[in-house]
C-alpha cells in the first residue's frame, strides 16, 4: 500500500482495515493507467460490458438494487427533533453499534479503495475535501467521472479534516468463493449519516445514491447542515446561463422535484433565435454570498448521473451529444451491435437487444419487459457537454440572478410567475408539489409536497431549513429573483397545454426582461404574471381558478401544520393572506 500523508487519513485506513478486513488495499491516484486496470477488472468480473461508443461501458444491477432506498436512509443527528419530522432517526451510537457489526469482516475477499476526493472546483475557497472508502471498484470509476478524484484531491486535504464516506457492498467473499457481477445485500441496507461528525456510513446497495457518496449523501445532506451552520447555501439545483441575442448572459439555479426534467433544462436547446442556454451544472448547486452581496453558486460536481429513460435527441440533443464517448450506462438494453437503448430514446425500438436484467428482448409483439429500468442511468463528465458554460469551474462561483422553483401539476400551477418578495419566494419553494409519474414507485398522478425538492435530501429539519432561506435576506446583499414555473398543465382533453423543451425558452426570456425591468408583468395575489401575448401562449396556462386555489391553500395549511412550532411564522402569514384572499371572492 502507498503512504498517505494525511495523518487523519492514515489513521482513519487503520482503523477500517482493521473493521472491514480487505484482501488488500488501493489509494486511488487518478490515473489513466489505474481507471484502465479498475475497468479491465470489471470486465473480467462481468460488472461491465465494453460498448461500442468510445471508452464507454455498461452495467447491470441486481434488479433488487435499482435506486435510492429511502426507508432504510437515516438521519443520526444527536437530537431526534434535529432531523425532524421528514427524516428516518436513530440513535446515533446505538446505530453505530448496529453498523460496526455488519461492517466487522464486511471486506473479506475484496481491495478496499481508498478515493481522496474534492467537491468543487479546484483552487475554490468553496471545495470540501472528503474521502469515500468503498470495496467497490464500480463507484471507483463512476466517482472518477462525478467528483474530482485521486492525488489532486488528496493533496488539497493537506493535514487537515475531512468528510469521512465509507461504503461497503456488504458481501464478503469466501476464501475461493466466486464473485456474482452485481454484489449487493438489499434485505441489510443502510444509508446513514452523522451530521455532527461528518460521517456517512453505507452499506448493502451499490447502486448510484446510496452507494456514490459523494452526492447526494455529502454534497446534499451532509453540506446542508454544514451551509446551516456556516451560513451558505447546499441545494438541489441545476446551475444555467441564458444569454440574449445582445450577448449579455444571466446565470440561475433550479430546483424541480423528480420527473420534471431537470437534466433537459440544464441542457436546453433553445428556439428563440439569438437566445441560449448553457450549463454549469445539472443536479446541485453550493452558493454563497460574495463581497459584492451578490449569492454566487458553483456545481460541487465534475459530471451528470442523470436518468437515461426518455432522453432522446428531441428532449435533449446536448444529454445524448455528453455520452457519445467515455460514458458508463447503469440498466439500459445493449443492442445487436454492442449500444445502448432505452424507452424513450428512439420512436422505433431496435428489433432485439438484451435488457438491463441480461434477458433476450423484442421477440414479442408488445414486450411485457422493459428494455431499460426507469431508473437507468449515465454517467459522464461535465466537460463533454457541448454547451458547458465557459465558467462552469469558476473557483469563486457564477453569480444568480433569478432562482427558479417548479413542479408538475396537471392544474392550478400557472406556467409561470414571480414571487412578490424575498418572504413570498421561500413561501414558494416550501410550497413545491408534484404529481407522481410512472417512473416513482407508487400511485401515479398524486400529488406529493416537496419543499425545494429537498424532502429526500436535507440533513436537518426542514422548519429549520425553511428559516435558513429566510435569513438569508440581509441589508446589503441582492437577493436573486424568485420564481415558479409549470411545464405540465394540461386542457380538459389530457392534452398538454404547453410545448415545454425549447420552447421554454421563452419563459426565461421573460425573466430576463422582469430582472432587467424591461417588461412590467401583471399582480397577483399569487405573484407577477406575463400577458399571454408576451409569450405567445394559450391564456389558460396564466390563469388563476378560485376553486383550485381555495382547495391548494387549504391543503397547504395542514402540510405545513406537520413542521409544528419549527415552522417560521413569515411562511405562516404569506399561507394565511392567500387563504383569505381565496376565501373571499
Ligand atoms: O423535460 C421536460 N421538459 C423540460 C425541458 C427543458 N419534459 C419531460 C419530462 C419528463 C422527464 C417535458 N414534458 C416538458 C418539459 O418542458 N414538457 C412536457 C410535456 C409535454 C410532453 C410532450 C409534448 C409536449 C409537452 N409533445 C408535443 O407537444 C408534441
Ligand atoms: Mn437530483
Amino acid at each position: 500500500m502507498k503512504a498517505v500523508a494525511n495523518e487523519h487519513l492514515k489513521k482513519w485506513i487503520e482503523e477500517m482495515c482493521l473493521l472491514c478486513q480487505p484482501k488488500d488495499v488501493q489509494i486511488i491516484d487518478g490515473s489513466d493507467e489505474e481507471n484502465k486496470q479498475l475497468i479491465q477488472k470489471l470486465i473480467e468480473s462481468k460488472t461491465l460490458v465494453k460498448l461500442k461508443r468510445p471508452g464507454s461501458y455498461l452495467a447491470r444491477s441486481n434488479p433488487e438494487d435499482v435506486a435510492r432506498v429511502e426507508d432504510r436512509t437515516f438521519i443520526c443527528s444527536k437530537s431526534s427533533e434535529n432531523a425532524g419530522p421528514t427524516n428516518n432517526w436513530q440513535e446515533p451510537a446505538e446505530i453505530k453499534t448496529k453498523l460496526k457489526g455488519l461492517f466487522q469482516g464486511c471486506m473479506r475477499g475484496r481491495t478496499m479503495y481508498v478515493v481522496p476526493y474534492l467537491m468543487g472546483p479546484y483552487g475554490s475557497p468553496y471545495a470540501k475535501g472528503a474521502v469515500e472508502i468503498t470495496d467497490s471498484p464500480y463507484v471507483v470509476v463512476n466517482m472518477r467521472l462525478m467528483a474530482r478524484v485521486g492525488k489532486r484531491a488528496e493533496e488539497a486535504l493537506g493535514n487537515s479534516e475531512f468528510v469521512k464516506c465509507l461504503h461497503s457492498v456488504g458481501r464478503p467473499l469466501a476464501a475461493d468463493e466466486k464473485d456474482v457481477s452485481w454484489p449487493c445485500n438489499p434485505k441489510e441496507t443502510y444509508i446513514v449519516h452523522f451530521p455532527e461528525e461528518r460521517e456517512v456510513w453505507s452499506f448493502g446497495s451499490g447502486y448510484g445514491g446510496n452507494a456514490l457518496l459523494n452526492k447526494k449523501c455529502f454534497a446534499l445532506r451532509l453540506a446542508s447542515c454544514m451551509a446551516r451552520d456556516e451560513g451558505w447555501l447546499a441545494e438541489h439545483m441545476l446551475i444555467i446561463s441564458v444569454t440574449n441575442p445582445e450577448g449579455e448572459k444571466k446565470y440561475f439555479t433550479a430546483s424541480f422535484p423528480s420527473a420534471c426534467g431537470k437534466t433537459n433544462l440544464a441542457m436546453l436547446s433553445s428556439t428563440l433565435p439569438g437566445w441560449k442556454v448553457e450549463c454549469v451544472g445539472d443536479d446541485i448547486a453550493w452558493m454563497h454570498w460574495g463581497k459584492d452581496g451578490r449569492l454566487y453558486a458553483v456545481n460541487p460536481e465534475a459530471g451528470f448521473f442523470g436518468v437515461a429513460t426518455g432522453t432522446s435527441m428531441k428532449s435533449n440533443p446536448n444529454a445524448m451529444k455528453t455520452i457519445e464517448k467515455n460514458a458508463i450506462f447503469t440498466n439500459v438494453g445493449l443492442t445487436d451491435d454492442g449500444d445502448v437503448w432505452w424507452e424513450g430514446m428512439t420512436d422505433v425500438p431496435p428489433q432485439h437487444l438484451i435488457n438491463w436484467k441480461g434477458e433476450e428482448w423484442g421477440q414479442a409483439a408488445v414486450p411485457t419487459e422493459k428494455a431499460a429500468h426507469p431508473n437507468s442511468r449515465f454517467t459522464a463528465a461535465t466537460s463533454q457537454c457541448p454547451v458547458v458554460d465557459p465558467l462552469y469551474e469558476a473557483p469563486l462561483g457564477v453569480p444568480i440572478s433569478g432562482i427558479i422553483f417548479g413542479g408538475r401539476r396537471s392544474t392550478t400551477m400557472p406556467l409561470v410567475r414571480q414571487a412578490l418578495s424575498w418572504e413570498h419566494g421561500v413561501f414558494l419553494g416550501a410550497s413545491m408539489t408534484s404529481e407522481t409519474t410512472a417512473a416513482a414507485k407508487g400511485e401515479v398522478g398524486k400529488l406529493r409536497h416537496d419543499p425545494f425538492a429537498m424532502l429526500p435530501f436535507c440533513g436537518y429539519h426542514m422548519g429549520d431549513y425553511f428559516a435558513h432561506w429566510l435569513k438569508q435576506k440581509v441589508s446589503g446583499r441582492k437577493c436573486p429573483e424568485i420564481f415558479y414555473v409549470n411545464w405540465f398543465l394540461k386542457d380538459d382533453s389530457g392534452k398538454f397545454l404547453w410545448p415545454g423543451f425549447g420552447e421554454n425558452m421563452k419563459v426565461l426570456k421573460w425573466m430576463c426582461e422582469r430582472i432587467d425591468g424591461k417588461t412590467k408583468g401583471v399582480k397577483t395575489p399569487i405573484g407577477i404574471r406575463p400577458e399571454a401575448q408576451e409569450l405567445g401562449c394559450h391564456p389558460q396556462l396564466l390563469e388563476i381558478n378560485q376553486e383550485s386555489w381555495k382547495k391548494e391553500t387549504k391543503d397547504l395549511e395542514s402540510y405545513f401544520a406537520t413542521f409544528g412550532k419549527k415552522l417560521p411564522q413569515e411562511l405562516l402569514e404569506e399561507q394565511k393572506k392567500l387563504q383569505k384572499h381565496f376565501e373571499c371572492c
